[in-house]
């Protein structure tokens, strides 16, 4: 249930602080030190923002996806990675047991990711099973009551800190494809499991991924999401619809912030005796970015909407997704070039921000992949009319 406006825009005025006060200037000594402050991660916890899509039964805030997006779009103002340490427990490391988690297993868990006591993780991923997830080869083999989990899986975000892996593994090897996929809950220090050297990253510094290792890791039948086998694809794939909102929505605050940025900074820097901002060449880049961006922002709030309506937003998940993570490549392409040299060296942030927004465009789906499951939409759609 949505929450009383006065109360929301409390909640939006106290994340904006947050980030102004407390995370912009955090920023480049994240970047440096690759890693986020305890006291940030703290000041998040009592912020409820690990929470924020755990519904309240569970200690969470519940927010509606209109909501969440918002949300998003405040608190991408700032280094991606920030944004990433609660990003898993608030989408594809905590939505799987929401949507299809049973009742034992979201009490379980659900208030511990939404305290932030626990991470929570997604391990969809591995080393030859990237955009094609149906063809994942992790195999969880029943043993007694429970499975016996072995393979490898990839890239995945925040495992070295995780205390909770939502897991797809086959557990019928005699078909190939997504039916027999299933999903499993699987704990850190399980017997069987390791997490392998944190990955290095063109960007994102501070948001960490690794690979997650199972080897005989015996986990009890409970530990299967749902308590059914043959969902895992589709649980996954529910999951990322949601995630792929939430992902276009920080792009939106990416840029809303790269764009201020570089509107502060073109009315600053003189050249030929005044601010590059009178010159109309800088004038058409920002009007560019200040475009692509509120399109973004407009597509986001229109899908947000329906889904809350109870509607299938799959295909509008992707096309935010695909347009939002593009235009903000696009947008820290032209800070850069108004930033000129500047936008080159290190102390400016910029360069920062150019590198960070490249994985937007890759993880919880590439653009390719979102165009092609919009296609399949489309021409689904044609053949039922
Ligand atoms: N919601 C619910 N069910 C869905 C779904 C969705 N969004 N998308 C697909 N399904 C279902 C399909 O309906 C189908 O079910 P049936 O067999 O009962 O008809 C099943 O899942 C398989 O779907 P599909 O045939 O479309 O699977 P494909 O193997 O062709 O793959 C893509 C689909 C490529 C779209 C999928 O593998 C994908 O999204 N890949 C990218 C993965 C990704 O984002 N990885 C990032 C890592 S996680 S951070």
């Amino acid at each position: 249930m949505a929450m009383d406006s006065d109360t929301f825009a409390q909640l939006l005025d106290t994340i904006e602080r947050f980030v102004r006060e407390k995370l912009v200037p955090a920023e480049a000594r994240i970047a440096e030190e690759d890693k986020v402050p305890d006291e940030i991660r703290q000041g998040m916890r009592e912020l409820g923002l690990f929470g924020l899509t755990v519904p309240p039964e569970y200690g969470g805030v519940g927010l509606t996806t209109t909501e969440e997006v918002q949300l998003f779009f405040i608190l991408g103002q700032t280094s991606p990675a920030i944004r990433s340490i609660i990003g898993t427990n608030n989408g594809i490391g905590s939505q799987g047991i929401v949507l299809d988690g049973t009742e034992e297993q979201k009490n379980k868990y659900l208030p511990k990711l939404a305290s932030g006591q626990m991470v929570g993780s997604f391990a969809l991923t591995e080393p030859e099973a990237g955009s094609d997830a149906a063809s994942l080869k992790t195999s969880a083999r029943r043993d007694g009551n429970g499975y016996v989990l072995n393979g490898t899986k990839r890239f995945i975000t925040n495992a070295p800190h995780a205390g909770l892996f939502t897991v797809m593994a086959r557990t019928d090897p005699s078909k190939p494809g997504s039916d027999g996929i299933s999903a499993f809950l699987v704990e850190a220090g399980t017997k069987g499991l390791t997490i392998g050297k944190i990955d290095k990253k063109m960007g994102q510094k501070g948001a960490h991924t690794a690979d997650v290792i199972f080897e005989d890791c015996k986990v009890p039948g409970e530990a299967l999401l749902g308590g059914k086998e043959g969902l895992g694809f589709k649980t996954a794939m529910k999951v990322l619809d949601r995630g792929r909102l939430s992902i276009a929505s920080v792009c939106v605050g990416v840029a809303e912030r790269l764009i201020r940025d570089s509107v502060n900074y073109a009315l600053e820097r003189k050249q030929f005796g005044k601010p590059i901002a009178e010159f109309q060449l800088i004038q058409a880049m920002l009007a560019d970015s200040q475009t692509e961006c509120y399109a973004a922002r407009s597509m986001v709030m229109d899908a947000a909407v329906k889904r809350d309506a109870g509607q299938n937003v799959s295909m509008e998940a992707s096309c935010c997704k695909y347009y939002a993570s593009e235009m903000v490549g696009r947008v820290a392409d032209r800070a850069v070039q108004i930033y000129g040299g500047a936008g080159y060296i290190a102390d400016y942030g910029v360069e920062r921000f150019y590198r960070d927004v490249r994985l937007f465009r890759l993880y919880e789906g590439t653009s390719q992949i979102q165009q092609l499951v919009i296609a399949r939409h489309m021409l689904r759609e044609a053949k039922h009319a």
